[in-house]
C-alpha cells in the first residue's frame, strides 16, 4: 500500500508514546526485526489519554505499518479517494460531481446476520431461551472468552503492510444531549470514506472529548484469508472468517472479514442499534430501527412521524416521499435510525443518529423517489450499481432514465443487456450520500434536542390478509403489533426467497439485548408520559388473487398518513375490527387518485388468515421467547384471539 502522504510526521510509535517495540509476528517477516511505525496523519500525542491507550492497544494487536488520525477535511478525503482510486477499489462516475463507484468482492454483498454476535456474560442477557430443539432466531450470543479468542485468532498481525485510520465520530448532532461519540479503528480507506458521509467525522469530535471521557470502541479490519489469497485485491476482505462482535459491557464493537455496509460502517447497525439499544435500555430511551418525517397539512399544521420497517421496505421511500395530496408537505429527518428519548414535559423526542444516507439503489427512480435522485449524484460513493458508458450509474427501475445506446456494465463488472437474467445491479446495492444534500431535509432535522414525535408506524411487506392501515387501541397493543410484526425476506441479508418471516419492531437482526426485556423495556415507556404517541401498523405491499398490488404506493401514501393524521386530531374517522381501528366507510380519502383502488379488499380483514397469523405468532413467541415473554404481551395476544372467535 503506498504512504498516504508525505506531509506528516513520521515518527516511530515508540517515540510517541512509549513504551514498546514490535516485531514482526508472521513466518514470512523476519523474526525480532523491529518495525517502525509511522504516524502519517495526525499526532497521537494530542489524542485524549482514554482513545490513545484504545488506540496504543489495538497497534500491538493488529500492528499496522501506519497509523493516520482522520480530521475530517477535504483534503484528507482527496486523497483517500487518490489512494482508492490507485487501487481500484473505486473507480470514477465522470458523470457527476464527486461521485465513485466501487464493486465489492461478489463475497461481501450484504449485512451477515449469522456471523454476528452480542456477547455477555450470560447467553439469557442477549437472546431469551428458545424452546428445547428450536434454533434461536432473535440474535446470536458469544461468551466473552470465545469473543477474545476469536478477536485473536483474527486481530493478531492483520494491519500489517496497512494504515490504521482512527476514525473519530458522533451520532447525532455534535454536542446533542442525545448524541453519543465513537472511534472507529479500521484498515479500510472505503470505510473512512463512508463513515464521513454516514458520521460526523474528524477533529471537531476530538476536540469535544475529554481524557477521561468514555466512546464506543469500535475495532475494524477488512481481514486477510488466512490461506493468504485475496482474490479481489481492490477489495480485501475474509468472508470465510467475517465476525461481528459486539460487547454491551464495555461498549465495544469488534468487526473483522467484512468491507461492506452495516459489517464495517459501525456507527450504523452495531452501534445505532445493537450498542445503542443496550445505553438506551439502561438510560431509559429508545434507539431503533425508524425512519422519522416531518409532515404539514394543508392547514400548515406540522407533526413528526417514526416509522419501522425491515431493511429494503421502503423507509427511503416514505421519508423522502412527494405526496399526492395537495397541500401536503413531506421533510426528511432520517432514513433508518431514531434515538428517542421522552423529555422533561413527557413529550417524546427523536433524533436520527446519521449524517448520510446509505440506501438501497435498485428501486429508486424519478417515479419511484424524485427526490432521492436529486440527492445522490454528487458526492456520493454507489457500491456494486452497475456503469455505464457515459460514466454514470444504473440499477434496476432506472430503465427509463438512461439514455439509449449506453452501453452497460453490471455490479461485476461485466457488459450487460437489458433482458439478461441476472440482475444488472446487486439487489442489495446502495448509495451513500450526504443528508444536508437532499432537498427535503427537514430544518429541525439537526436540533439538539430532537423532533416531537406524535406517532409511530410499524410495517412490512405482506402480500396477503393485512389491511393498507389500521390503529392501536392504546400503547400496551401498539406494542404488541411491533413484537408480532412480519416481513417478507429483502436482500439487506444473506436470505434467500420471499419467505414470511418475523421481524418483530424491524429489530429483529439489531437487538443489543434479549428481546423479551426489549418489550418490557417499551412497555415500560407507558408510565414515562401522559401524552404518549399513537401507534399504527400500515401495509402498501397487499396483492390481489392475480399478484397484483392493491395500492399505487409510494406518494399516494400520503392519503395513509392523512387518515393517521386526522386520528391524531381527534376525528371520529375509524372503526374497531378485532386487530385495531381501521378507516370508518367513506372517511378515507380518495379524491383524485388515478388508480382504480379496491378499498374493500384493501381494508379486508380475512378471519381464516388473522386466525393462521395468531397461531403463528404464538408459535414464535413459544418457541423463540418463552418465558421471557411480558405478560402483558400474552394478555393481548389472548385478548385478539378472542376478538377474532367472536368475529
Ligand atoms: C440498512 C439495513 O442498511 O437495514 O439500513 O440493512
Ligand atoms: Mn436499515
Amino acid at each position: 500500500m503506498p504512504a498516504l502522504y508525505p506531509t506528516v510526521v513520521s515518527n516511530r510509535f515508540t517515540n510517541e508514546i512509549g513504551g514498546f517495540t514490535k516485531s514482526f509476528g508472521t513466518p514470512d517477516v523476519v523474526i525480532g526485526q523491529v518495525r517502525a511505525l509511522s504516524v502519517v496523519h495526525g499526532d497521537l500525542k494530542e489524542l485524549p489519554e482514554k482513545v490513545k491507550s484504545y488506540v496504543q492497544e489495538n497497534i500491538k494487536l493488529c500492528e499496522p505499518d501506519k497509523i493516520h488520525i482522520c480530521d475530517g477535511t477535504d483534503y484528507e478525503n482527496q486523497k483517500l479517494i487518490d489512494q482508492m482510486l490507485e487501487q481500484g477499489t473505486i473507480t470514477a462516475l465522470s458523470k457527476y460531481e464527486n461521485c465513485w463507484l466501487a464493486r465489492t468482492n461478489p463475497a461481501d454483498t450484504a449485512r451477515v446476520e449469522s456471523k454476528t454476535f452480542i456477547s455477555t456474560e450470560k447467553k439469557s442477557e442477549t437472546i431469551p431461551t428458545p424452546k428445547n430443539g428450536v434454533k434461536g432466531a432473535l440474535g446470536n450470543w458469544i461468551a466473552p472468552a470465545d469473543m477474545d479468542a476469536a478477536i485473536k485468532e483474527r486481530f493478531t498481525s492483520c494491519m500489517i503492510g496497512r494504515t490504521m485510520y482512527v476514525v473519530p465520530f458522533s451520532m447525532g448532532p455534535i454536542g446533542s444531549p442525545l448524541s453519543k461519540i465513537g472511534i472507529e479503528l479500521t484498515d479500510s480507506p472505503y470505510v473512512v470514506a463512508s463513515m464521513r458521509i454516514m458520521t460526523r467525522m474528524g477533529a471537531p469530535i476530538l476536540k469535544k472529548l475529554k481524557d477521561d471521557q468514555d466512546f464506543v470502541k469500535c475495532l475494524h479490519s477488512v481481514g486477510r484469508p488466512s490461506n493468504g489469497i485475496v482474490e479481489y485485491p481492490n477489495w480485501p476482505c475474509d468472508p470465510e472468517r467475517t465476525i461481528i462482535l459486539h460487547r454491551p459491557k464495555n461498549n465495544e464493537i469488534v468487526s473483522y472479514g467484512s468491507g461492506y455496509g452495516g459489517n464495517s460502517l459501525l456507527g450504523k447497525k452495531c452501534f445505532a442499534l445493537r450498542i445503542g439499544s443496550t445505553i438506551a435500555k439502561r438510560e431509559g430511551w429508545l434507539a431503533e430501527h425508524m425512519l422519522i418525517l416531518g409532515i404539514t397539512n394543508p392547514k400548515g399544521q406540522k407533526r413528526y412521524i417514526a416509522a419501522a420497517f425491515p431493511s429494503a421496505c421502503g423507509k427511503t421511500n416514505l421519508a423522502m416521499m412527494t405526496p399526492s395530496l395537495p397541500g401536503y408537505k413531506i421533510e426528511c429527518v432520517g432514513d433508518d435510525i431514531a434515538w428517542m428519548k421522552f423529555d422533561k414535559n413527557g413529550q417524546l423526542r427523536a433524533i436520527n443518529p446519521e449524517n448520510g444516507f446509505f440506501g438501497v439503489a435498485p428501486g429508486t427512480s424519478r417515479s419511484s423517489n424524485p427526490i432521492a435522485m436529486d440527492t445522490i449524484f454528487k458526492n456520493t460513493v454507489f457500491t456494486n450499481v452497475a456503469s455505464t458508458s457515459d460514466g454514470g450509474v444504473f440499477w434496476e427501475g432506472m430503465e427509463k432514465e438512461v439514455v439509449d445506446n449506453t452501453n452497460i456494465t453490471d455490479w461485476k463488472g461485466n457488459p450487460w443487456k437489458k433482458g439478461q437474467s441476472t440482475p444488472a445491479a446487486h439487489p442489495n446495492s446502495r448509495f451513500c450520500t450526504p443528508a444536508s444534500q437532499c432537498p427535503i431535509i427537514d430544518p429541525a432535522w439537526e436540533d439538539a434536542e430532537g423532533v416531537p414525535i406524535s406517532a409511530i408506524l410499524f410495517g412490512g411487506r405482506r402480500p396477503t390478509g393485512v389491511p393498507l392501515v389500521y390503529e392501536a387501541r392504546d400503547w400496551k397493543h401498539g406494542v404488541f403489533i411491533g413484537s408480532s410484526m412480519r416481513s417478507e425476506a429483502t436482500a439487506a441479508a444473506e436470505y434467500k426467497g420471499k419467505v414470511i418471516m418475523h421481524d418483530p419492531f424491524a429489530m429483529r437482526p439489531f437487538f443489543g439485548y434479549n428481546f423479551g426485556q426489549y418489550l418490557s423495556h417499551w412497555l415500560s415507556m407507558e408510565n414515562r408520559s401522559d401524552k404518549l404517541p399513537k401507534i399504527f401498523h400500515v401495509n402498501w405491499f397487499r396483492k390481489d388473487s392475480n399478484g397484483k398490488f392493491l395500492w399505487p404506493g409510494f406518494g399516494e401514501n400520503s392519503r395513509v398518513l392523512d387518515w393517521i393524521l386526522r386520528r391524531l386530531d381527534g376525528e371520529k374517522i375509524a372503526q374497531e375490527t378485532p386487530i385495531g381501528l381501521i378507516p370508518a366507510p367513506n372517511s378515507f380519502n380518495l379524491k383524485g387518485i388515478e388508480e382504480n383502488v379496491n378499498l374493500e379488499e384493501l381494508f379486508n380483514i380475512p378471519k381464516d388468515f388473522w386466525l393462521n397469523e395468531v397461531e403463528a405468532i404464538e408459535k414464535y413467541f413459544d418457541d423463540q421467547v418463552g418465558k421471557d415473554l411480558p405478560k402483558e404481551i400474552v394478555l393481548q395476544l389472548e385478548n385478539l384471539k378472542k376478538r377474532l372467535a367472536q368475529m
